[in-house]
């Protein structure tokens, strides 16, 4: 298997021919691919949608705002001219690492409109992550909020910077704090103020170039960066933004991170806007904030992931809030069992559609109008006729139709190859990406999601990379060798498991309070420890790291 896309670690553009021209030329004549950009995305939106509302929520200040989409044009423009007068200029990489406040939504459309490239972080990332994603997309800027959920995003700030330093990493990056109080760091509204009075930043970026930096979920030591285009990404939300119902009416409650994929586009934060709808966003998930907003803004759509949605059936009848405007509820980003799905309608009142995507591309929706059935028991099926699905065995053969098997694909929004490296095990040389999953498909083409293949612990839809905290526990003067494993939960769908060697082992607490130390989000330190002098023989007569962890995934059950 090879790949197809050569990205020297040095390119920070996309290659050429990163879609090959043949099937540039098939996306374009069948009108998927059109020379719409992200840049004129809010100015566009403004002029058809005027005075309706957009935005709804709160700032960083904690204060309540709303804007119409005229204002938040007028807010980008004049972020985006603050941050062209602090040499922000188009092309370059900006970590945005914010809650679900209405800033995000003004800091990436100026962004956009600089035609500068955002690189999507989680709140939940820590310095090794943050560090790993200034340096490998060359960040020159990075901004954050100064405190969020009792962590001080600073302190973040400044481990990252002189982080960066000891690795002799230049130039370093400017940090801009959406706070009041941004110590020595560059406050988000002295960049506002910066903004030249009547100066409009209007970039004009190549539709087909890079448009922002996703991240991926990740199966090896570091997390990959996700390439996207204008033109895939716009229509890729075309298509999620009609299969998801979105007109003006739309009222989407956003309590899912807004950088995830799920949250950008599938519809997302801007299929509703490409609608003339209102995104609410919302900083708290929990069933009573959530519940509340629900109530007071008339939201008529929500995604979430299925810990979530578990708890909102279990808290429903707890809770006396009025949640008849709400129309459809999408879970997503791990599996969602079945007898849960059936218990949306009749629990909650509203349509269950089933999102299997994923930040590569690939976006899979059960239909509003199917029968039950199928909203229950599947993962729905593309939402492109452009998106192309192979099912296929280890050995790389087509699997017989209702068959298992390793889901491949290939389509008008899927990428040919991460940034910055390339990777043989995901991408064939015929342009497919292997996503990881085992899935069947049945005959009217809906897809089910049967289990993995990556060496990935979804963890309720926050995805834990095994390598990456294998090496991190390996840091450790007393782990002589570990392997990461899912085990099986009824709430989260998986927890993870490290089952460590050591002649003198640490505790399960010390090992947990070693990893938090290095630096890493919170859901990915490990649930659970195991401890033994050597690895059972796995009895398959193989050594390789996969082969261990399903053994011992197999024998923790
Ligand atoms: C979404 O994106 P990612 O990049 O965080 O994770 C993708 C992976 C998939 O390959 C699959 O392993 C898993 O997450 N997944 C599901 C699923 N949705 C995602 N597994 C089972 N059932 C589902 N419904 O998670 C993502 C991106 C866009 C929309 C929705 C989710």
């Amino acid at each position: 298997m090879t790949s197809s896309v050569e990205v020297p670690h040095s390119n920070l553009e996309l290659p050429k021919e990163f879609y090959p021209h043949e099937f540039a030329e098939k996306y374009r004549a069948a009108g998927y691919w059109t020379d719409a950009t992200f840049a004129e995305f809010i100015p566009d939106a403004a002029k058809r949608f005027g005075d309706s509302e957009a935005v709804v929520g709160r700032d960083h200040r904690g204060q309540d705002v709303r804007y119409t989409y005229a204002e938040l044009d007028v807010e980008t423009a004049v972020l985006a001219s603050g941050l062209a007068a602090h040499d922000i200029r188009r092309g370059d990489r900006v970590l945005v690492q914010l809650p679900n406040i209405t800033d995000y939504a003004v800091v990436v459309f100026a962004l956009f409109r600089l035609g500068a490239i955002p690189v999507f972080c989680l709140p939940a990332h820590r310095e090794s992550e943050i560090e790993h994603f200034i340096a490998t997309a060359k960040a020159s800027a990075f901004i954050t909020v100064g405190e969020f959920g009792g962590f001080d995003h600073r302190a973040l700030a400044r481990k990252v910077l002189s982080g960066l330093a000891e690795r002799g990493e230049a130039p370093r990056p400017l940090v801009i704090v959406a706070d009041e109080g941004a110590g020595e760091f560059v406050s988000l509204g002295a960049v506002r103020d910066s903004a030249v009075m009547g100066e409009k930043e209007q970039a004009e970026p190549d539709p087909e170039g890079l448009a922002f930096l996703q991240l991926s979920g990740g199966t090896t030591g570091t997390p990959k960066l996700i390439p996207r285009t204008h033109a895939d990404y716009l229509y890729s939300i075309r298509e999620q933004s009609a299969v998801a119902g979105c007109s003006g009416e739309t009222r989407m409650l956003v309590v899912l991170p807004a950088a995830h994929n799920f949250t950008m586009s599938s519809p997302g934060i801007i299929g509703v806007l490409m609608h003339g709808g209102t995104v609410v966003f919302c900083t708290d998930p929990t069933p009573t904030a959530a519940f509340s907003a629900i109530e007071a803004e008339r939201c008529t759509m929500v995604s979430l992931v299925p810990p979530l949605a578990l708890t909102w059936l279990a808290t429903r009848g707890m809770i006396d809030k009025d949640l008849s405007s709400l129309q459809v509820m999408q879970v997503g980003g791990a599996k969602f069992p079945e007898v849960a799905a059936r218990r949306i309608g009749p629990e909650l009142g509203a349509t269950v559609q089933q999102v299997f995507g994923m930040a590569e591309g690939l976006c899979n929706f059960t239909r509003l109008d199917d029968p039950e059935d199928l909203r229950a028991s599947t993962q729905g099926h593309p939402v492109s006729p452009g998106d192309e699905i192979e099912i296929r065995n280890d050995a790389g053969e087509l699997v017989s139709p209702g068959e298992r098997g390793n889901l491949w694909t290939r389509g008008p929004y899927t990428i040919r190859g991460y940034l910055g490296g390339v990777d043989a095990e995901s991408f064939d040389d015929r342009g497919f990406y292997c996503s990881g999953d085992i899935v069947r498909r049945r005959s009217n083409g809906y897809l089910v999601v049967e289990g993995r293949a990556k060496d990935q612990i979804n963890r309720g839809g926050e995805k834990i990379s095994a390598e990456e905290i294998e090496n991190h526990l390996l840091a450790h003067p007393d782990v002589a060798d570990v392997a990461l494993v899912a085990v099986p939960d009824k709430f989260l769908g998986e927890r993870s498991c490290a089952y460590v060697i050591s002649p003198a082992p640490p505790s399960a607490e010390q090992l947990k309070s070693f990893v938090r130390e290095r630096g890493v989000a919170e859901y990915k330190v490990p649930d659970r420890f195991e401890f033994a002098d050597a690895f059972p023989p796995t009895g398959v007569g193989k050594t390789s790291r996969r082969e261990l962890r399903r053994y011992l995934a197999d024998l923790l059950d």
